[in-house]
């Protein structure tokens, strides 16, 4: 039976599809000695695909270094040396940096890179901005409760800058959006994205790739876990916010789009976790790349056509 057949065309089963040559990078692409790579930030830099990929080294120590390809699929070049690395001069402890989230940010036409880093053994998120992957301008950490899984909207929002992060509050993981007239400081602080009773998602939720923007709203993609007997497992889902008043969540999956399931994303150091924190849209296809760590070992990357995508997610609800 067909997919149509089972009518199943916009279901979320069917909407990503790996590419047929997974992982596009290991360790082993690695200029320099490397445990692991993955969870890379994503952008179109001088029309070719630049991922800004988490290299874990043999410490346990990640830093974030830069692949480029053409295609964003096939023939990757790794820079030589690593693009960013934790700097104590900015509160970030020598335990690394990790998970980037890349926005071409319109505002100061610079891209900004919103990364996490730790300060006195807890994780909070740090942001720099780049024009280059090069050299980087740190802002260093944003806020103060430990906190992950940020980025930046790729500009301003009713004239302020609005970020997506996920801090823990009393233990609990939902995700949050705050606003900033200046990258500095920053408030008006409200729920964004709630974990939800008994679901894939019921233990924690966070931000993955930065919000693309549609004419029907902020197009996300999150991750949800749920803690089972043999470990975590980390899934996507789909939401859609409210154009000028982000806070308001208008669509959701209820059921997850994307899971681990293929050998690579069950065997490695963490087993069971796909973790997106990158897509690139490609405006005349409609092709969206979504690239992730995957088992906390490699970068894989899910393609689907962004049209059939946000049709499933306009027939959500709430
Ligand atoms: C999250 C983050 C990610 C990691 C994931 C699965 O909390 O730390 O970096 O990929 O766990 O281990």
């Amino acid at each position: 039976m067909t997919d149509a057949e089972k009518g199943r065309e916009f279901t979320a089963d069917v909407l990503f599809q790996r590419y047929e040559k997974n992982p596009v990078l290991t360790a082993e692409n690695w200029p320099y000695r490397a445990h692991a790579v993955f969870n890379p930030g994503a952008a179109l830099v001088d029309g070719e695909t630049l991922l800004l990929v988490r290299v874990e080294d043999l410490r346990g120590f990640s830093h974030l270094a830069v692949a480029r390809s053409a295609d964003g699929k096939t023939k990757w070049r790794v820079d030589a040396e690593p693009a960013l690395v934790a700097d104590p001069a900015y509160d970030e402890q020598h335990y690394g940096v990790e998970d980037p989230r890349v926005v071409w940010l319109e505002p100061l036409g610079e891209y900004a890179v919103a990364y996490t880093s730790f300060i006195r053994d807890e994780t909070v998120v740090s942001l720099a901005t780049t024009a280059d992957f090069k050299t980087f301008t740190r802002y260093g950490r944003l806020l103060p409760p430990e906190d992950k899984d940020a980025s930046l909207f790729p500009r301003k929002i009713n004239g302020r800058f609005a970020l997506i992060h996920r801090p823990i509050i009393r233990g609990e993981a939902h995700m949050w959006i705050s606003f900033s007239p200046d990258l500095e400081y920053w408030g008006d602080h409200r729920l964004l994205l709630t974990t939800r009773p008994a679901s894939w998602d019921l233990h924690r939720v966070g931000l993955g790739p930065p919000p693309l923007e549609t004419p029907e709203g902020w197009f996300v993609i999150y991750h949800g876990v749920r803690r089972t007997a043999s470990g975590s497992l980390y899934r996507t889902g789909l939401a859609l916010l409210d154009l000028d008043e982000p806070w308001r969540v208008v669509r959701r999956s209820e059921d997850w789009v994307f899971g681990p399931h293929t050998y690579y994303e069950m065997i490695g150091d963490v087993p069971g976790v796909v973790f997106p924190c990158g897509t690139v849209l490609d405006e005349e296809t409609r092709e969206l790349r979504v690239y992730y760590g995957a088992a906390d070992t490699v970068v894989a990357l899910a393609t689907a056509d962004f049209d059939d995508v946000l049709s499933y997610l306009l027939s959500c609800k709430v």
